[in-house]
């Protein structure tokens, strides 16, 4: 533990310093105001004693300014120990940031026991905030989890619906191209039963991946819709646009050539592509999913492995 003594009466700063030394507290000491804002600057002390009347800055200028330079999260408790007596000289003391207020002459047991109080709050306001920070890590990570899917790492549903909503209201303040892809992986009731479940979390999970390692905006948005369905969000992004996107895609999947036995031997994606003008007299996201869906649906009937817009 350090500590910083400001006092511009070399006794006073003497004795207490020699106070603090004696039950193990290293002690620096400053003569002026000036010189104990640079001495905090300096050793960032753990506590301060300091003096009111000084020449140049006085007591509360000092405690104020330190107040200032404390950085977010640090708090240095401030001891004022001081001749001045009136109630309203204390209560000036509190006001600035002082912690407590003591008159001299202080007793070495009194001096003493203060300082072990206020290192005592010391200690338990450290432990809040470590506390604080866990709870802030815990929570980032609560949101994090509350948006990924947890077998293939991508987006969830939820994510999905918030930024279908979002991306739909900013199409429409920018009367913007907005295009959706749905994907469906086909036969893959077949896949699990012929490979196993375990296969088949396998499976999407590579599936998942290639699908994020082709989108390359990142205003796009790859999902999980649901199952074995994904969806790709493509905002500013037209029909065509999304649809050379759909195909890239539909051969990314296919040539991973994970082995199925039903449909052509490989797993495969059926997706269906819908595009619209968003504008406030638009049907809304909701009549986009439905489209895109309409047009997998198509793309299943015509044989699977293949894109409909
Ligand atoms: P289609 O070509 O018409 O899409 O046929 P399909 O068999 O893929 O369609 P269906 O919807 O009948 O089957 C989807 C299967 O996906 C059924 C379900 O067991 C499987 N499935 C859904 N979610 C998961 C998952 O998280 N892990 C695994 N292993 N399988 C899943
Ligand atoms: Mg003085
Ligand atoms: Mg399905
Ligand atoms: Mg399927």
């Amino acid at each position: 533990m350090k500590a910083l003594v400001v006092d511009d009466t070399l006794t006073s700063a003497t004795l207490v310093s020699h106070q603090l030394r004696k039950i193990g507290i290293e002690t620096f000491v400053a003569r002026d105001g000036a010189e104990g804002i640079e001495l905090f600057k300096q050793h960032r002390p753990d506590l301060i004693l300091l003096d009111v009347i000084m020449p140049g800055l006085n007591g509360y200028e000092v405690a104020k300014r330190i107040r200032q330079l404390e950085r977010d999260g640090e708090w240095t408790p401030i001891i004022f120990l001081t001749a001045r007596t009136s109630d309203e000289d204390l209560e000036r003391g509190i006001a600035v940031g002082g912690d407590d207020y003591l008159v001299k002459p202080v007793s070495e047991i009194v001096l003493t026991a203060k300082v072990r109080a206020m290192q005592r709050i010391a200690q338990m306001r450290y432990s809040l905030v470590v506390l604080t920070r866990r709870l802030d890590e815990a929570n980032r990570e609560l949101t994090r989890l509350s948006s990924v899917d947890g077998l293939t790492g991508i987006a969830n549903r939820r994510q999905f619906d918030e930024f279908l909503q979002r991306e739909w209201s900013r199409g429409v303040r920018h009367e913007s191209k907005l295009s959706l892809l749905m994907c469906d992986v086909d036969f893959f009731k077949q896949y699990n039963d012929f490979y196993g479940h375990q296969a088949g979390d396998e499976c999407l999970r590579a599936v998942a991946q290639a699908l994020a390692n082709r989108v390359k905006r990142p205003t796009d948005l790859v999902a999980r819709y649901g199952g074995e369905e994904f969806a790709v969000i493509l905002p500013d992004t037209d029909r065509e646009g999304a649809c050379r996107l759909a195909e890239a895609m539909r051969q990314d999947i296919q040539q991973l050539a994970i082995e199925h036995r039903a449909g052509i031997g490989v797993v495969t994606l059926s997706m269906g592509v819908a595009t619209v003008m968003a504008a406030r007299s638009a049907p809304g996201p909701l009549a986009l999913v439905r489209a895109a869906d309409g047009a997998l649906y198509e793309a299943k009937a015509r044989g699977r492995n293949r894109v409909v817009a």
